[in-house]
């Protein structure tokens, strides 16, 4: 049984447990608990000296970062490689946005929401601002097309969408993309989407 390091209210982590739901591939979890810093006990960090979640262990092969997640289990468990395309010109695509998550989407919609929940300190307008560009890139690239890289669905849209989406907690809407909204609509219409962490209990 493969295990999947988790928290809840992690957006990284509901990426590999959105996949998993897409791929109908059973996994376990182990909740790892960032609040009582579990992620800096000896026998995590044994397993992710980054410290960080979500981590994969597929029989003992270990895989940390949210996006390696998403291509491990889509070039492992779907055989026919739907989801992360297997020619040169579908892989180096699905890199681009997989960059952009990890980059662009989580410096800046990511910030939102941490900063919107008390999470994290920091000036929310000016994290809204900066925001508002990474979602017009997404919103330009999805005008005209249903998803991010080629004609169906693929893990460029998995690691994309649970920012995008989570930036409404932090205040922000997503009235000015409209071809962000109907993106969501498609991904959220998929046979074995699992949805979004409910809304975590902002700090006092
Ligand atoms: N680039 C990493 C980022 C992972 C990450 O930042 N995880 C956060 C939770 S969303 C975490 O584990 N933070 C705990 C820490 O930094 O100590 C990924 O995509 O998996």
């Amino acid at each position: 049984m493969i295990t999947l390091y988790d928290m809840e209210r992690s957006g990284n982590c509901y990426k590999a447990r959105l996949l998993f739901g897409l791929l109908g591939v059973e996994y376990k979890k182990h909740t790892v608990d960032l609040s009582k810093k579990e992620q800096m006990e000896p026998w995590f960090l044994a397993i992710n000296p980054l410290h960080h979640v979500p981590v994969l262990d597929d029989a003992g092969t270990i895989i940390r970062d949210s996006n390696a997640v998403l291509v491990y289990l889509a070039a492992k468990y779907d055989a026919a490689r739907t989801w992360y395309p297997a020619s040169p010109a579908g892989m180096a695509e699905v890199q681009q946005w997989l960059a952009y998550a990890n980059n662009e989407i989580l410096n800046t919609l990511a910030a939102v929401r941490a900063i919107g929940l008390g999470l994290r300190p920091g000036n929310l307008a000016e994290a809204q601002e900066k925001a508002s560009g990474v979602l017009s890139v997404l919103e330009a690239s999805l005008t005209g097309r249903n998803w991010l890289v080629t004609s169906h669905s693929t893990i460029a849209d998995v690691a994309c969408y649970p920012y995008a989406s989570l930036v409404s907690m932090g205040g922000m809407t997503h009235d000015a993309y409209p071809a962000i909204t109907a993106w969501f609509k498609r991904i959220e219409a998929l046979k074995g989407y699992v949805p979004l962490p409910a809304r975590p209990v902002a700090k006092a």
